[in-house]
């Protein structure tokens, strides 16, 4: 924590092509900062952080408090021009160069629109410990995008959850239950960067602030 008057936090992108990274980012910083489209291939190549700041976020002993939030925008992973080595270079590069204090959450965004395989989520369990070492699960949130559908067939978060194969759960289990389910229709920038900060400051608390370092 910074001092009594803003908190800073530090969130990192993680994630396939194209599972709506970006656009999650915007999400975040109720901005449009980061190129976020629909293409047949991987659109953001370079890691970027951008940052915002929310005065009066919420308060404490008596005093407002501003939340800073920083969030770090990474290429997918497989990505359609970039080698796995390479897309872990530029993370790993990113995280010492931008967050020296350390992360404070992971975002593991994945989409809930196709289907959860059982390799899928191995590759993403491994993904996160490789870059993030044997303590990402105390630092690592999953986010759902595409929730939408969820409402189109009539499906509850539980029920889909309850359908879904046992690696998906068990990936759940590991970062201790921290998800979120995303579901952008019908609101604007601003409801969705405050519906999902909230959130996300929520786990961090939870975490009494702590950051993960990264080695
Ligand atoms: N309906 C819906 N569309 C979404 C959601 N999240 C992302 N999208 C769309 O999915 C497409 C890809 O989103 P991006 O944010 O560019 O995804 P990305 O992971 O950053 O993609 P790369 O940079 O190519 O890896 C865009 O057209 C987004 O508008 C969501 O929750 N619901
Ligand atoms: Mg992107």
């Amino acid at each position: 924590m910074d001092d009594n008057k803003e908190i800073t936090i530090n969130l990192l992108l993680l994630g396939k092509t194209q599972c709506g990274k970006s656009f999650l980012g915007n999400s975040l910083l109720g901005s449009f900062e980061f190129e976020s489209k629909f293409f047949p291939h991987s659109v953001t190549k370079d890691c970027r952080l951008c940052g915002m700041r929310i005065p009066d976020f919420a308060r404490r002993m008596g005093r407002e408090l501003g939340l800073r939030l920083q969030v770090l925008d990474t290429p997918g992973i497989p990505h359609s021009s970039l080698s796995q080595d390479e897309v872990k270079k530029r993370v790993r590069k990113a995280l010492s160069q931008h967050f020296p204090e350390g992360l404070h959450m992971a975002l593991l965004v994945l989409r809930a629109d196709i289907p959860h395989c059982e390799e899928d989520n191995q590759h993403t369990v491994k993904l996160a410990e490789d870059l993030l070492g044997t303590d990402w699960k105390f630092f690592t949130t999953v986010i759902f995008t595409h929730g939408d559908v969820l409402q189109k067939a009539r499906l509850t978060e539980v029920e889909f959850l309850s359908l879904a194969p046992k690696s998906l759960s068990a990936l759940l289990e590991k970062v201790h239950g921290r998800y979120i389910f995303r579901d952008p229709t019908d609101k604007t920038l601003r409801e969705e960067r405050e519906t999902l900060s909230s959130q996300i400051f929520h786990f961090v608390r939870q975490n009494s602030y702590q950051t993960l370092q990264i080695k």
